[in-house]
């Protein structure tokens, strides 16, 4: 084994056959820190006046190439020397450079990546520059060298979207030259010698392949339509479009508009939720805690909910068993998930064999004890009280006592479930989003006898399932639905003071959210809360303000768009203003002898905003919530609150 030469603290090469092997090892990502920039820039000085070394290969550690520019040393004083400085001396280098991509190659990654002189990767790698996620731009040359390579077309769509791309697709893109299907660093040894001599292909000095302007406009309007006014992906754009300008010129708009987005309070709200996701499955106490296995999870109840969170289970891998009531529910039920199945297979997220293997780990049945080999049973029916509780005393006959017992209900409270079972350590909630085979946030709700190895083993459980888990105590609605009802009886009173539900809805869209509140209720439906609103009569305090606007639509059946009518009219579908709704409203302000006001947006705002801040302090003082990071992730992922806005607790400041 060749000796090492250590350039830095976490960039050593060693010489094989005159070809320097620079191996990035900064973990946890190999993030280009300080000093991986430093130990680069040392290895390249080094090999250019090295007349033993005729040519590099640069690689990372572990299973990431160079997972992007180190985010934490944002906003602290620069240090050299800086990325696009390192590129520039990978791309003049007299010697050839060959990226050997072992695995993710983002951001600044893939940037060091296409300044090389080829690129090989392995099946595994994955490629991006996934900027735009964190409200900036790439500031190290992607903008510029990528459309070099794959066109300005395919550019603008990788780079906007800021999605990331397979090792096959990046092949046929033309971002690698080349997939490694034995060892890696042998292929990529072999490609440097093979380039020694030869004239280097300089990705900065390509051409660029010229575009249709029509296509051009057709990719970036689509992407700029779902960016929903976000700076950074606009400005991508901008970047790309006109990259055919002299490579000097589009470097430096480049590096200016990315240091002027990396300072907005967009592209500060987005790593601050970046960061917060990383967070959230921490939990104070699990350190140490040893996870349970769990292979097999039972579903009861096969609905909209019990089916899309078997659709999740079955794509993570695991075995699933259903329970429903009857033979022909359950058989119902498995219509319900093979139909799901049949979609991602028709839209390409599941290829044949995939469609094969998930449904031919999925059984359904009507009989308790066919659960016996669950790890886990997760119930989805329907939201009582007595009907959870029977359900459970009877699992707990039915399956073994180590056996995680999950309850999908969003507002009974969980430790009534529990404690009315034989072992209530093993009880917990695990609220899921409709629909669960999409939605990412996954509540996980730490009942009072919740034991710690049941929670660790349901976040990992989460993690398979590619949850973004958040642990909440038991309240009722429990974060997101608890914040929910905060802001939504804010709103109620903004009726009533002289707002119109059009006027609320235009404001929240105006912030950013997709929909407004009082779409959103249409869309899912007034009588629920309805229902619940008069199970809870009898004991709401007087004194307490209550709006009986929605009382009143409810008892005119105006329950949402399903019946035609709700909080707007839906004409043939489209949703409507609707006279009738503001008469409703005029009539209880007079009830009450309410002199209605106007309100600005920014009004409108502040008080929606300020509601479910301050439900949110709540929460954190009684707490439920452990941090204010997940109460923002939760109504991010759940309830459309902007994701450039960092969440209604960082958005408060
Ligand atoms: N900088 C600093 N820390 C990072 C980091 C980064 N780029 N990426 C991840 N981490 C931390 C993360 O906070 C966590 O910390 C740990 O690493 C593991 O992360 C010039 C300016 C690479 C696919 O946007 O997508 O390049 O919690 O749990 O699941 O144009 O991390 O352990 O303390 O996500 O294996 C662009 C961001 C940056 C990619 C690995 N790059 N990272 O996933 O680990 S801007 C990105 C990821 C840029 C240039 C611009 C993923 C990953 P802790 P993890 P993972």
């Amino acid at each position: 084994m060749s000796e090492v030469t250590t350039f830095s603290a976490t960039v050593s090469a060693t010489t094989r056959n005159g070809i320097l092997v620079v191996t990035i090892d900064n973990p946890p990502v190999n993030a280009t820190s300080a000093d991986v920039r430093l130990g680069l820039s040392r290895a390249l000085a080094h090999a250019e006046a090295g007349g033993a070394i005729s040519g590099l290969v640069i690689t990372g550690a572990g299973k990431t190439f160079i997972g992007g520019a180190d985010i934490k040393e944002f906003g602290k004083p620069p240090v050299e020397p800086m990325l696009p400085d390192v590129i520039e001396t990978i791309e003049a280098l007299s010697k050839p450079v060959v990226a050997a991509l072992n695995g993710a190659a983002l951001g600044g990654g893939l940037e060091v990546a296409l300044a090389c002189h080829y690129r090989i990767a392995s099946p595994t790698a994955q490629l991006g520059l996934p900027e735009v996620k964190l409200g900036i731009v790439p500031g190290a040359g992607g903008t510029q060298r990528l459309p070099r390579l794959i066109g300005i077309p395919a550019a603008i769509e990788l780079i906007a979207s800021g999605r990331i791309t397979k090792a096959g697709e990046a092949l046929s893109l033309g971002i690698v030259d080349e997939i490694a299907e034995t060892d890696l660093i042998d292929v990529a040894i072999d490609a440097a010698q093979k380039l020694v001599g030869t004239p280097l292909r300089r990705t900065g000095e390509l051409a660029i392949a010229s575009a249709d302007p029509a296509e051009i406009e057709k990719v970036s309007a689509k992407l700029l339509a779902k960016a929903r006014g976000q700076k950074a992906p606009a400005e991508a754009v901008r970047l790309i479009a006109s990259s055919h300008r002299p490579l000097g010129e589009g470097l430096a708009d480049e590096r200016a508009t990315f240091l002027a987005l990396r300072e907005s309070p967009e592209a500060a709200a987005l790593r601050h939720v970046f960061f917060a996701e990383r967070e959230t499955s921490k939990i104070a106490g699990l350190e140490g805690v040893e996870a349970r296995q769990v292979n097999t999870i039972g579903i009861c109840g096969l609905g909209l909910m019990g089916s899309g969170i078997a659709v999740a289970a079955l794509g993570a891998g695991y075995t699933v068993i259903g329970l429903d009531q009857t033979p022909e529910a359950a058989e119902k039920g498995r219509e319900r998930i093979i139909g799901l199945l049949e979609r991602n297979l028709a839209s390409g997220r599941l290829d044949r064999a995939g469609f094969d293997a998930q449904t031919a780990r999925l059984s359904v049945t009507a009989t308790d004890a066919d659960l016996a080999p669950c790890d886990l049973v997760i119930e989805a029916v329907f939201d009582d009280l007595d009907v959870k509780i029977d359900l459970f005393r009877r699992l707990d006959k039915a399956i073994r006592s180590d056996a995680i017992l999950a309850t999908n209900t969003s507002y009974l409270n969980p430790d009534e479930i529990a404690a009315a079972t034989q072992h209530p350590g093993r009880v917990l909630g695990l609220h899921f989003f409709s629909p669960a085979h999409l939605m990412r946030l996954l509540e996980v709700v730490r009942c009072k006898e919740t034991a710690p190895d049941v929670l660790a083993t349901s976040l990992n459980v989460a993690k398979r399932l590619r949850k973004l888990p958040v642990v909440t105590g038991v309240t009722e609605g429990f974060i997101g639905n608890r914040i929910f009802s905060a802001y939504r009886r804010e709103a109620e009173f903004l009726l009533e003071d002289g707002a119109l539900p059009h006027d609320i809805d235009a404001a929240l869209e105006d912030y950013g959210f997709p929909m407004g509140l009082f779409a959103v209720y249409d869309m899912a439906g007034l009588e629920i809360a309805w229902a619940r609103r008069k199970r809870q009569a009898a004991t709401r305090d007087p004194s307490e303000r209550y709006v009986e606007i929605a009382d009143r639509l409810c008892e005119a059946g105006r329950l949402g768009q399903k019946s035609g009518r709700g909080w707007y009219a839906y004409p043939d579908g489209k949703r409507t203003v609707d006279p009738e709704v503001t008469a409703i409203i005029e009539a209880e302000r007079t009830k009450k002898h309410i002199t209605p006001r106007s309100f600005s947006q920014e009004e409108i705002e502040q008080r929606l905003l300020g509601a479910m801040a301050a439900e949110g302090e709540a929460l954190l003082a009684e707490g439920i919530a452990a941090r204010a990071s997940d109460i923002d992730l939760v109504m991010i992922n759940g309830y459309g609150f902007p994701t450039h806005k960092g969440g209604p607790m960082f958005a408060k400041g």
